[in-house]
């Protein structure tokens, strides 16, 4: 049997690809178990500097299996926290992880996608909250990520009425980072990773930290942890070697120290 996720590394780079073509890519505890502990071997490796997930050209991800919940009922759903362990790995993650989405991304799909730090779309990208439609809701933050990304108006309009937001709209409206042809996005990803690996590791991962506290504080609280991150990057080796390849017209060597 082919493997439901297939990882990868290139070079400082973890690509992580969903790979379950038959069925749209769609997301069972299989899949999301694969991307979970690819995470947990990337981030384990010290090598690696920032992490990508993407789907195929024509679906990143269609959702959660529809066939394997259709048959839940309430209390299976609460008791066992449906499946919430596992689901939210990406979440955790202290390395920067990029969606490079192609083709569908829609309800957990869509999800995903937001869960990593940034997306980067390809143009024939198409991003969804159908739920509604199956007579169910957002259960993976869509709808608490995705007017955090592009304001409450389009959130509502996407959840309320199944929309799908091609690539374009989703740039306009701040849901990606980025928008390449299809046959370029992959490489332009991982060009984009491949650059924040090249960075100091440690540096890349408070500043993680700091824009994603942004979302998660008040101004007061957020500017002073970021400007308590910003004093420690003085403790750190490679601050000095950064400022000092500047000064000396070289390149940077960071050791992530
Ligand atoms: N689940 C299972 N199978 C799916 C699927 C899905 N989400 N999406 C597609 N497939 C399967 C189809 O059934 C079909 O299978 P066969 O008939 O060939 O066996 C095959 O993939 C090809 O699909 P189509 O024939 O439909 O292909 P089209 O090109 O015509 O259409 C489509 C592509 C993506 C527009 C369409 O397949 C579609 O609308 N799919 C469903 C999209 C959707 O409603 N997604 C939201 C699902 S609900 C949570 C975790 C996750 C979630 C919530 C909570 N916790 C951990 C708490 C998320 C929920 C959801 O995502």
């Amino acid at each position: 049997m082919t493997a439901l996720v297939l990882n990868e590394t290139i070079n400082k780079v973890g690509l992580i690809r969903i790979n379950r073509p038959e069925a749209m890519n769609a997301l069972n505890a299989d899949v999301m178990a694969g991307i979970s502990a690819a995470i947990d071997a990337f981030e384990a490796d010290e090598n690696i500097g920032c992490i990508v997930i993407t789907g195929s050209d024509k679906v990143f991800a269609a959702g959660a299996d529809i066939g394997a919940m259709k048959d839940y009922d309430y209390m299976h759903a609460y008791k066992t926290d449906y499946i919430t362990r596992g689901w939210e790995r990406i979440k955790t993650a202290r390395k920067p992880v990029i969606a490079a989405v192609a083709g569908y991304a829609l309800g957990g799909g869509c999800e995903v996608a937001m869960m990593c730090d940034m997306i980067f779309a390809a143009d024939n990208a198409k991003f969804g909250q159908p739920e509604i439609r199956l007579g169910t809701m957002p259960g993976l933050g869509g709808s608490q990520r995705l007017p955090r990304a592009v304001s409450k108006a389009k959130a509502m309009d996407m959840c309320l009425t199944a929309r799908m937001m091609d690539a374009a709209e989703a740039e306009k409206a701040g849901l990606v980072a980025r928008v390449y042809p299809v046959d370029q996005l992959l490489d332009e990803t991982l060009k984009a990773a491949a650059t924040i690996a090249s960075f100091s590791l440690p540096v890349v991962m408070m500043v993680k930290e700091s824009v994603n506290r942004a979302w998660e504080s008040s101004l007061n609280e957020s500017l002073l942890f970021e400007r308590r991150l910003f004093h420690s990057t003085f403790a750190l080796e490679d601050q000095k070697e950064g400022m000092a390849a500047f000064v000396e017209k070289r390149k940077a060597v960071f050791k992530n120290r």
